[in-house]
């Protein structure tokens, strides 16, 4: 049977990482059957076209992915593809929060012939026989002899083939703009693909943050993969990386990839004795993040990038959405201990709690400022299905679009906050991001890293252009080529210094090989290029 594996696009960002679930689950397909995965984001379609793809394809089952956010557009694509006879199966953790939806049993219309619940490694190969015998049951839970919920171990996950995916539509660098490219290669980075790689090292939060999903989903059972098998995947992409010409980058997708630091520890010291060092990013928690030894076994096994839920800058807002395990007192000293293993953190806000009031966006930025660089993100609070926040705010009646995935707007809260109205908290997050991603502000980031390499500053000030682009629609070269204008002053600088380099280099290569023929280039002033600052956005 031909099977089609499809998440809808998220309508803000290109493709910059492949979703694990599709990759997963067609490693966990039996054997006899043809898998076509289609990343709404890499290759974006509308209904008429996938109706064509499946039709053109002979596809005999489609399976469904998505976060709440995208659930509404899930819907209308399964609809369409069901309307021409093709059974859908959803999965993910929408549906398993609120299954009655997608079948219909709520009142409203149904889209899915099947649900998975939960996690699917164990039932994707039974739903995969049943729709070849026709006979799809609608719900496939994972349970135990005693009909209990089981979470799948994963001793036996399984090695994803990577280097034998097409992973042509997740190449980074067709993204890239020429000028990105050209700087790069000044600097040695002559790649010919960019890959960032999701792994999965393990499963499982226990902390139990009132907002999020995954305490409920995972279960507070943590499970872990075997630190081999991890590092096996890691060569494998290193050995991939060098056939391509190019550069991996891994984003270990685990909830919090140090939740048990001793087995953390285990698994980087492995990384590194078996040279399996890739550059990567993680998300762990701030709290685990006090561990000296921790954060320099992070640097030396190739970590980059740490995400950090750190919310908010006030402790009676992080308990009331119980994450007062998070200490605002100590953010400085974390991202201060990060920086100075060469570490940058992806520090994420929430507004719109309790006890914000107007002017948290300004308090925010001011703490941010008095931190190391770093990337702030910043969103509202959103009750997710099934999550204790969801549940607590229905109780008392304050859910003012109570299926806010049905219509969803970006940025726009579903409830009332106390103290602030719903289109304060959307200025509030306006102020943070203009703020935030300002030209000014990118140009001193840039030169406050005037102390490290060169590539690391290339590509700091890359990835701050891509992350305005979560807010900033930022999907057409139009949009990126005014971004690129703006922040011309910092991109000048580190142009003049990536042909420094290479002029540096040429001349003494040239030295060596014509004893003293040659003068150096004269030495181009990085500083003569800051043409004063850039123009405000227009
Ligand atoms: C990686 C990740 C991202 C990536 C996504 C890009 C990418 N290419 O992967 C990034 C960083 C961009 C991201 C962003 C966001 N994310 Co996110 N993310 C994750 C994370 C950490 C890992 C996802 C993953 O790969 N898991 C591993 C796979 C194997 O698990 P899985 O996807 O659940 O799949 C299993 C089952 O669900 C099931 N399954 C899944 N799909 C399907 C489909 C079929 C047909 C079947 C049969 C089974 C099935 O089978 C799989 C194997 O068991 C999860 C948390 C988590 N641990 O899952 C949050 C998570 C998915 N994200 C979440 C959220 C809220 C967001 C944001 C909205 C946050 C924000 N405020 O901006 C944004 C949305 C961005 C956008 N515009 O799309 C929530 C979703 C909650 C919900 N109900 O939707 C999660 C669960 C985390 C949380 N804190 O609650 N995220
Ligand atoms: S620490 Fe992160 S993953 Fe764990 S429950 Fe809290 S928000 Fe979720």
């Amino acid at each position: 049977m031909n099977i089609l594996l499809y998440n809808p696009d998220n309508g803000v960002t290109h493709n910059f990482m492949p979703h694990l679930w599709m990759f997963l689950l067609q490693s966990l397909t039996p054997v006899g059957h043809r898998v076509f995965l289609v990343d709404g984001n890499a290759q974006p379609m509308d209904e008429k076209e996938l109706v064509r793809y499946v039709q053109e394809n002979h596809i005999g089952l489609v399976g469904i992915g998505a976060m709440t956010r995208m659930v509404a557009r899930a819907y209308r694509m399964a609809d369409a593809v069901r309307k021409v006879g093709v059974p859908v199966v959803m999965g993910g953790p929408h549906v398993t929060e609120v299954p009655d939806e997608p079948l219909g049993r709520d009142g409203g219309p149904r889209h899915a012939d099947a649900i998975a619940l939960g996690e699917a490694d164990e039932t994707w190969p039974l739903i995969v026989a049943d729709a070849e015998r026709g006979c799809l049951r609608e719900v496939y839970a994972p349970l135990d002899a005693e009909g209990k919920e089981r979470k799948p171990s994963l001793d036996n996950y399984p090695e994803i083939p990577w280097d034998r995916m097409d992973l042509a539509q997740f190449n980074l660098i067709k993204h890239f703009p020429k000028m990105a490219r050209r700087i790069l290669s000044q600097v040695g980075m002559t790649w010919q693909t960019f890959h960032l790689i999701p792994i999965e090292s393990g499963r499982g939060c226990p902390y139990g943050c009132e907002f999020c999903t995954v305490t409920g989903f995972f279960g507070d059972s943590i499970r872990f993969r075997s630190d081999a098998s991890v590092v096996n995947e890691l060569l494998m992409l290193k050995s991939l990386e060098k056939r391509q010409k190019g550069k991996i980058a891994v984003f270990f997708i685990d909830d919090n990839f140090a939740i048990n630091p001793k087995r953390t520890k285990s698994l980087l010291r492995e990384i590194i004795a078996r040279d399996a060092q890739v550059p990567w990013v993680a998300q762990i928690s701030m709290n685990l993040l006090r561990d000296e030894e921790l954060v320099s076994l992070i640097a030396q096994s190739g970590g980059k990038w740490i995400f950090m839920g750190l919310e908010s800058i006030d402790s009676e807002n992080l308990k009331s959405v119980s994450k007062g395990f998070n200490k605002p007192d100590e953010y400085a000293s974390v991202l201060e201990r990060l920086a100075r293993h060469g570490l940058y953190a992806i520090t994420s806000f929430i507004f719109g709690m309790d006890g914000d009031v107007p002017g948290v966006a300004q308090r925010t930025l001011e703490v941010i400022r008095s931190w190391p660089p770093g990337l702030p993100v910043f969103g509202q609070l959103t009750p997710y299905p099934a999550t204790p926040l969801y549940d607590r705010l229905a109780s008392a009646g304050r859910l003012t679009r109570p299926k806010h995935w049905l219509e969803f707007k970006p940025f726009v809260m579903a409830y009332t906050p106390l103290k602030l109205s719903i289109e304060q908290v959307k200025s509030e997050l306006d102020q943070a991001w203009k703020s935030s991603y300002d030209p000014p502000t990118t140009a001193s980031a840039i030169e406050w890293l005037e102390e490290k390499s060169l590539p690391d500053r290339i590509l700091h000030l890359l990835a701050r252009l891509a992350f305005r682009g979560i807010y900033f629609p930022q999907m057409k070269k139009r949009d990126w080529a005014r971004v690129l204008f703006q922040n011309r002053s910092p991109i000048l600088h580190l142009v003049i210094q990536a042909l420094q380099t290479r002029f540096a280099s040429r001349s003494k290569s040239s030295k060596n090989g014509r004893q003293g023929s040659a003068d150096p280039a004269p030495p181009l002033n990085p500083t003569a290029t800051r043409l004063g600052e850039a123009t405000p956005p227009a």
